[in-house]
């Protein structure tokens, strides 16, 4: 009689077993070891549990698995990034408190996570919004203001005004709010900001150091988007003897005589005393239009160029022309010198904006391609480099050597310096929103900013009834006296505590650092217990983060490590990014309507299907497809073994195990199809880091082994003492090796075959070379049962493909020319007959 494979029961069945044996708990620090930080990027309780996050902790449990097999000692720890605007969000949309909201998600999405059966050590939790997590994350925020890394100004700032709050630039996306999709406009807000910009240059010497995928490194490197060039000062003239330096920024330095008007920011200081009285009335109209959309909307919104006139005109140094100055929204304030020398032969922004405005437009930089039509009209920019022309004594150059000559040649004249400017910009850290961690400064009337003492931290969030935006620039907690009205440490006058908060990054910033030591209680990580287990060796996640988090995480890194609390300056050594999970060709998202619970998943073919399933449908740094069909087939997959093992189970129970065997026994090829299976996914997982193909290898040695048992007869109790004895070694390592996908089901069999403990304990299989050595053999080829030729070939090659490599042979075609194939019969490795229809 069949048993049933019962996966819910099962599943239990285990997970209550390995949490009564503690099997995830991290080892003890012991610095003979050789330790692995195996870390997923933590979820934020918004709701349940999706298939992209099961499929980022599928991962990160195959990992597990295998290192602690391979002797590793493993902290893999699990937590909640809980404060920010996305659970606050949530919450108010169901009118349910944020905190309340919050708890009740972790709750639920930690049900989900054990009910998977993840290798998680359960003790080591964080919740960045509890008091405990939050007092250091205020006081590492003080660690930065004592530094002068975090600072307070007034600034115009991203503002959603759907959120109610300022948003930092990384958190707008082509001008769009990244939370909510609402269009970002601007404000300008008194806001904390941390000195990020510091780290510019080591934030991106850094990436050097670090196996992240490129794609990931490039995205930084461009975020951060160091730009080497000039300052080139244009005069502008007041009056006779008197002249205004307008500098401007260019890595092109080269392009200077075709530069033929200039364009500066709507909000650049130098407008006013510019602009001529005559344009002053549509140069006031412009600016105000112009500053409702914030920097970054400006440049990412696809629109037709806009600018005025100022009526002014500046010197270009290079040949002294005098070329109009312009004004338009194309120019940022906040890059370089918010003012450009316009170059529209060669810039695509410029040429655009000449056209319009009928602006001259002069080349300066030969192209083969040229860039005018017959007419001789301009048609098209060369942004390219080349050789100068129309640059007077520069004419002939090369591009790299011009820029460098020019500069040389107008600094003697104290007109132009080198220069390097970045495009990452400080970051805007405060929130006018709720919940999240108070920010840890009173600001008192006599004294100014007043960092709270670090024995009254944490400054505790207070739970009130009102906590939704107030959407005038203020946090909630503006409104409660209980919270803001406080004595100043210093003078003991009446002050106001700082009433924003701190924005969703601030938590999942540092807690890579929190989960080596989470209880303590006197720091934010004892310093043996940081330097033991940092960095991260293995870091999976979304490449969503690929800016925000992992930028921030490596800036509060750095930082950390200048203060000399940690010994480490990077935080994660390895990156792998999972690929996006799509339904019917769209990405699974409740918005799409394409979701597949995790849960319903759960139940009806339990959690081994639905971890080897999203691990086996595709590699998984690539998106995937999710099919029914083939969740079915895993599924299918895992009752096979089951069955199987069952059935051979009574025969391989008691019996003595065999590992080892002549090579020329018939029985070999059992062993040597394991050991060559062994490899294959050692391979594939420790040198590839594919983690699907695994599975397809186990599935075809499952395939293999039950047909050596199917019809099996044997001649003597010695011969099938042999046959279950080596039978038996190969399922157990099969469950080892799929134990790292399946891991319920695998602990069953391994009872059912008779054996005690948890196979989590096995080692890692290793795999003989003289098994996997590719030994050839020869084969007879007969024609009609008489030998015509012998082939050398690999011994496991199939009849088909062993026929095929025979049709080749010249002696074998001359003895079949003319008459067509009946069949064939193959003796492994020896004999292969090919019969033939006689006419
Ligand atoms: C002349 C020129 C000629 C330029 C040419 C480009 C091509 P990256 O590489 O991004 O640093 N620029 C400078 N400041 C700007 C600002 N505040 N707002 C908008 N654009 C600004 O780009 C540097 C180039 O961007 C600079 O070089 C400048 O245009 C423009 F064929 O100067 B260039
Ligand atoms: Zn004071």
């Amino acid at each position: 009689m069949d048993i049933k494979y019962e996966f819910t029961k099962i599943e239990k069945k285990w997970q209550k077993r390995w949490e009564e044996t503690n099997q995830f708990k991290t080892p003890e620090i012991n610095e003979e070891d050789k330790k692995l930080y195996l870390l997923e990027m933590f979820p934020y309780p918004s709701g349940k549990l999706h298939m992209g996050h099961m499929r980022n902790y599928a991962i990160g449990d195959v990992l597990y698995y295998y290192y602690r097999m391979n002797g590793y000692k493993i902290l893999h720890p699990m937590g909640w990034d809980a404060f920010g605007l996305p659970a606050e969000n949530a919450a108010i949309e169901k009118g349910i408190h944020p905190e309340d909201w919050t708890m009740q998600n972790i709750e639920a999405v930690k049900e989900q996570l054990k009910s998977l059966g993840f290798a998680y050590d359960w003790d080591r939790e964080i919740n960045t919004s509890s008091p405990e997590y939050y007092k250091w994350t205020q006081w590492i925020f003080l660690q930065f203001y004592k530094k002068g890394l975090a600072y307070r100004a007034e600034a115009p700032i991203n503002w959603c005004p759907k959120c109610a709050t300022g948003l930092a630039n990384e958190e707008v996306v082509n001008g769009l709010c990244e939370r909510c999709g609402t269009e970002v406009g601007r404000k300008n807000l008194v806001q904390w900001m941390l000195r990020i910009t510091k780290y510019a240059d080591r934030l991106l010497d850094d990436l050097d150091l670090l196996k992240w995928p490129e794609k990931v490194k490039t995205m930084q490197a461009n975020w951060i988007g160091r730009s080497e060039g000039a300052e080139i000062i244009f005069k502008v003239p007041k009056d006779e003897n008197n002249f205004i330096d307008l500098p401007v920024f260019t890595t092109r330095a080269d392009t200077l005589f075709g530069a033929t008007y200039m364009v500066l920011a709507p909000e650049h200081p130098l407008v006013g005393e510019i602009t001529k009285e005559e344009f002053k009335k549509e140069v006031d109209e412009y600016i105000n239009e112009a500053i409702k959309h914030s920097e970054l909307q400006r440049i990412t919104a696809i629109k037709e160029k806009t600018g005025v006139f100022t009526g002014s005109y500046a010197i270009n140094p290079a040949n002294n022309k005098m070329i109009p100055i312009w004004i338009s929204d194309y120019v940022l304030l906040s890059y370089g010198t918010g003012a450009i020398m316009a170059v529209p032969a060669h810039d695509e922004r410029d040429f655009e904006f000449a056209k319009k405005f009928s602006l001259p437009i002069i080349e300066v930089i030969y192209s083969e391609r040229g860039i005018r039509d017959k007419n001789g009209e301009l048609k098209n920019v060369y942004t390219g480099e080349g050789t100068l022309i129309n640059s007077d004594k520069f004419n002939g150059l090369y591009s790299e050597e011009a820029k460098e000559k020019i500069v040389e040649w107008l600094a003697k004249r104290k007109l132009a310096r080198k220069s390097v400017n970045y495009k990452l910009r400080d970051w805007i850290f405060s929130r006018q929103r709720y919940w999240g961690e108070p920010i840890p400064i009173i600001l008192c009337d006599r004294c100014g900013e007043v960092p709270v003492p670090e024995k009254d931290l944490p400054v505790l969030l207070p739970r009130v009834s009102s906590y939704k935006p107030t959407g005038t620039g203020e946090s909630p907690l503006a409104n409660i006296p209980e919270f803001y009205k406080v004595e100043c440490p210093n003078c003991h006058s009446i002050a106001r505590r700082e009433t924003n908060t701190m924005p969703q990054w601030a938590g999942s910033s540092w807690y890579f650092i929190r989960f080596a030591d989470p209880k303590n209680s006197t720091k934010f990580c004892g310093r043996d217990a940081a330097n033991y287990w940092l960095p991260v060796d293995v870091y999976v996640g979304g490449i969503e983060h690929a800016v925000l988090h992992l930028l921030y995480a490596r800036f509060f890194t750095k930082v950390l490590y200048d203060l000399k609390y940690i010994d480490f300056d990077e935080p994660f050594i390895k990156l792998y990014n999972q690929g996006m999970i799509y339904k019917d060709g769209a990405k699974m998202s409740k918005s799409k309507g394409n979701v597949v619970e995790v849960s319903d998943i759960v139940s009806k073919y339990g959690a081994d299907t639905a971890r080897l399933f999203i691990l086996f449908a595709a590699p998984p740094e690539k998106d995937m497809e999710w099919s029914d069909q083939g969740v079915e087939g895993c599924f299918r997959f895992l009752n096979r073994l089951w069955n199987f093992v069952h059935s051979v189970a009574d025969n391989i129970k008691e019996i003595k195990k065999i590992d080892k065997i002549e090579t020329n026994s018939p029985y070999f090829n059992l062993l040597r199809v394991l050991h060559k299976t062994i490899k294959r996914i050692t391979i594939d997982i420790e040198k590839r880091f594919h983690l699907n193909t695994p599975i397809s290898a186990l599935m075809e040695l499952l395939n293999f082994l039950s047909l050596q048992v199917k019809e099996k007869k044997f001649k003597t109790e010695n011969e099938k003492n042999i046959f279950y004895g080596i039978l038996k070694e190969c399922i157990e390592k099969t469950l080892i090796l799929l134990s790292l996908y399946a891991p319920h089901i695998c602990e069953e069999l391994w009872e059912v075959i008779g054996n005690e403990g948890s196979i989590l304990s096995q080692k890692w299989p290793k795999w003989r070379k003289e098994y996997v050595k590719d030994e050839k053999v020869e084969v007879v080829i007969q024609v009609n049962g008489k030998l015509r030729d012998k082939i050398t070939v690999k011994p496991d090659l199939s009849k088909v493909e062993i026929l095929k490599k025979a049709l080749q042979s010249e002696k074998i075609k001359k003895h079949i020319r003319g008459k067509r194939i009946k069949d064939s019969y193959y003796v492994p490795g020896k004999i292969l007959n090919i019969v033939t229809y006689e006419d």
